[in-house]
């Protein structure tokens, strides 16, 4: 078969893309777009923003938190709750920009960690070697809702003094050990953007230790205001309002249904893929009840016989836009590459992982058929190019 043969095969009719919001009913939005109206109150802890509030901390079941207008201020505001604004902080170099941004935005020098080969989050006996005189905290990420080495860090954390300061922008409704995974480290912070699996547009939350702290960080993300006349701290404006807080009521009603979807999507995936050689696809761990947020898998081009590139490049030809997250890796950006702790050499794992990484699509409405024709895709991807009589892969020149 030919490339162009191949695509015409498996080219989908209309783009697949790596997630989809839930969309709620809209005469439902309507209504509380109209209680909206007559309240006239839009933002600043409006009615919608203190349900919905409620609503996040009961689900999760975790007491002291505060939404944000999204999971980068919640960030920056969680390292200026703990007084962490100098000084360096450990941190992985396999995540979304917006976790090693926080820390240059607080004057903090992020220090680059390895990742651990099977959860892909840091790696526990990576992280003392790197502790110095000025380090301040750990900023771990739960990747994929996956949870980090939670006891191993927090061990490493009291030993040293340290603060732990989870990024779970990926972790909403994820148990571990029977507990709320937000509810490790210090602090958490949950993004609620529209490509997560639970969302309020644009959004986010704190989740704090206690309810002292669950106050202060309620001023500070009020340019910190305490009342009419009172200044806390360097508050920013990290407000929710009333549009995104109606939006997320909505959708924690459905949140339950998406995570039961999702799972029933990454099964169809699990067991589409499983006798693919080449492609690995990450172990469910038993004490972790997941969220299915993501489905990533790993290719070894070698045992695959095409790279992760190549086959990026035949899924978007075939209208599957799957995605590379998390490539490049942060550490390589020109804001964080000069870093000592970001030289390649010393993030072995994370620089092959993020060379293999492809997110495959995943969200609670798409078709069981579309997903078994993806992972069609992907097996006769290979098996096609093993046909070559000369060795050589038909997908080298494949085109985005
Ligand atoms: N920490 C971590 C570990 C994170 O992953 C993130 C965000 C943060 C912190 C920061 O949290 P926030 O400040 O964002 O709350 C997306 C998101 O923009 C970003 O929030 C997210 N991580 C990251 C993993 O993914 P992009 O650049 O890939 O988004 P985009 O616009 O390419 O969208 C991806 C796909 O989603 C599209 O192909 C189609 C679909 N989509 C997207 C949007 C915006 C929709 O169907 N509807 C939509 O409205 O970053």
């Amino acid at each position: 078969m030919t490339d162009q043969e191949f695509i015409q095969q498996f080219r989908l009719p209309e783009p697949v893309h790596v997630t989809r919001p839930a969309m709620p009913d809209l005469k439902d939005y309507v209504e509380y777009l109209t209680g909206i109206w007559d309240r006239k109150w839009l933002t600043n802890a409006g009615p919608l923003h203190e349900a919905l509030e409620r609503e996040i901390s009961s689900f999760l079941g975790v007491p002291h938190l505060s939404l944000f207008c999204n999971g980068t201020i919640a960030l920056l505001v969680a390292l200026e709750v703990l007084d962490i604004d100098d000084g360096e902080v450990i941190t992985t170099p396999f995540t979304f920009p917006a976790t090693t941004h926080a820390l240059h935005w607080n004057r903090i020098r992020p220090v680059f960690c390895d990742i651990d080969p099977e959860t892909l989050n840091l790696d526990p006996c990576r992280i003392e070697p790197l502790i110095g005189p000025e380090t301040r905290a750990i900023l771990p990420v739960h990747v994929y809702g996956r949870p980090c080495a939670v006891e191993a860090i927090q061990k490493i954390a009291e030993k040293h003094g340290l603060r732990v300061i989870y990024d779970a922008a990926h972790a909403f409704g994820v148990k571990y050990n029977g507990k709320p995974l937000v509810s490790y480290g210090d602090l958490s912070v949950l993004s609620f953007h529209a490509t997560k699996l639970f969302s309020t547009i644009e959004g986010g939350a704190l989740i704090s230790g206690s309810d002292l702290q669950r106050k202060r960080v309620n001023f500070l993300k009020n340019f910190g205001i305490a009342d009419e006349e009172t200044v806390v701290g360097p508050g920013i404006n990290g407000k929710m309002n009333e549009f995104q807080a109606a939006f997320g009521l909505m959708q924690l009603k459905m949140v339950d249904y998406e995570i039961q979807n999702r799972g029933a999507i990454a099964a169809l995936y699990r067991d589409g893929l499983k006798d693919i050689s080449g492609i690995t696809m990450l172990q469910e761990a038993h004490d972790t009840e997941p969220n299915n947020g993501y489905f990533p898998i790993l290719i070894d081009a070698e045992r695959y016989g095409v790279t992760r590139d190549e086959l990026f490049a035949v899924l978007r030809q075939c209208n599957i836009l799957a995605r590379k997250y998390f490539y490049p890796l942060i550490s390589h950006a020109s804001c964080y590459a000069s870093l000592a702790s970001a030289a390649p050499s010393n993030l072995m794992v994370a620089e092959r992982v993020s060379r293999q990484v492809l997110c495959l699509p995943i969200y609670g409405d798409l078709e069981p058929a579309v997903v078994r024709h993806i992972c069609r895709v992907i097996a006769e991807c290979r098996q096609s190019v093993s046909r070559h009589d000369d060795g050589a892969p038909i997908y080298r020149q494949a085109r985005v």
